[in-house]
């Protein structure tokens, strides 16, 4: 069965006020998205080895081989982007759930001290890529960054609970070239929090 772009779990204006606009989110799941899935699924109905494979399959299996880079760059952008929907909710206000305080102060120190930690990172992904809050094999959370289309999954870097999208695409309607801005705002207005806990397992 073809890969499809997941409906957003929320309509396309509902983060305007809360610094993504509705033309961003348009853009952003309907046109890049799409692009990212179509691309895909041309890949999958080319290659025998892809047929009937699960995403994390196809994540994992084209992962550093460089034949296979289209295929992982557009497969790792579905993955990261089906995520990144879940990340972000027009309720979440910021709330982190004491489970996840807890554990952020645990591993970071404070909340604020991991927020420092992810906007660092976001920021300092040199060009396209992603940031993420991961819950390790050894249970501990970090806090990581890839290039381009990749991922905690490909990285074996842990579980990713929470991830922002730095392509310009994701914030130049709305910040334009502040992605700093563009960081804070999302953990501290736009961040689903409460999907983040519920994926600590
Ligand atoms: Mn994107």
């Amino acid at each position: 069965m073809a890969f499809e772009v997941p409906a957003l779990p929320y309509s396309h204006g509902a983060l305007a006020a809360h610094g993504m606009c509705q033309e961003t989110l348009e853009l952003h799941h309907d046109k890049h998205h799409q692009a990212y899935v179509t691309a895909l699924n041309g890949f999958v109905e080319k290659n025998d080895a892809l047929k009937g494979k699960s995403l994390d399959e196809i994540v994992t299996m084209s992962h550093g081989k460089p034949d296979m880079a289209p295929v992982f760059n557009n497969a790792g952008q579905h993955w990261n982007h089906t995520l990144f929907w879940q990340n972000m909710s027009p309720t979440a206000g910021g709330k982190v759930p004491p489970a996840l305080e807890k554990k952020l102060t645990e591993d970071f120190g404070s909340v604020d001290k991991f927020k420092e930690a992810f906007k660092a990172a976001a920021i300092g992904q040199f060009g396209s890529g992603w940031a993420w809050l991961v819950i390790g094999t050894d249970g501990k959370l970090k806090v990581a960054k890839t290039p381009n289309g990749s991922n905690p999954l490909a990285t074996g870097e842990g579980k990713a609970l929470l991830g922002i999208d730095v392509w310009e695409h994701s914030y130049y309607l709305d910040f334009r070239n502040r992605r700093p801005d563009y960081v804070q705002n999302w953990l501290d207005k736009i961040a689903n929090y409460e999907f983040a806990a519920s994926n600590m397992g």
